[in-house]
């Protein structure tokens, strides 16, 4: 029963030390949907997105950046600011996600 005890202890202190560190965050896009929609990130984290359309689609905040993202592959970002950022694909403006960088 002992160990029933120490392991969630244990556990505990990996997730604090994994959620130091940078991460990539993938959002896959298939048929005109970016999955999750909705992201939560930190600076120096990098967004991935994977396209699984035969189609180009992009993700971009209108004044800002611009991911281009061809058919079936990926594209990246380094998230650099804090912020909310609200984006849609530059060829489908429908297709719509937000990415949400702390500090
Ligand atoms: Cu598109």
């Amino acid at each position: 029963m002992r160990s029933m005890v120490f392991f969630p202890s244990l556990l505990g202190a990996a997730a604090i030390a994994v959620a130091a560190q940078a991460e990539t965050i993938q959002v896959t896009v298939d048929r005109l949907v970016y999955t999750p929609a909705e992201v939560d990130a930190k600076v120096g984290d990098e967004i991935e997105w994977i396209n699984k359309d035969g189609l180009v689609h992009t993700a971009t905040v209108k004044g800002g950046w611009e991911v281009n993202l061809p058919a079936k592959k990926s594209g990246r970002l380094l998230l650099q600011e804090p912020g909310s950022f609200d984006y849609i694909c530059r060829y489908h403006p429908n297709m719509k996600g937000r990415i949400t960088v702390r500090p």
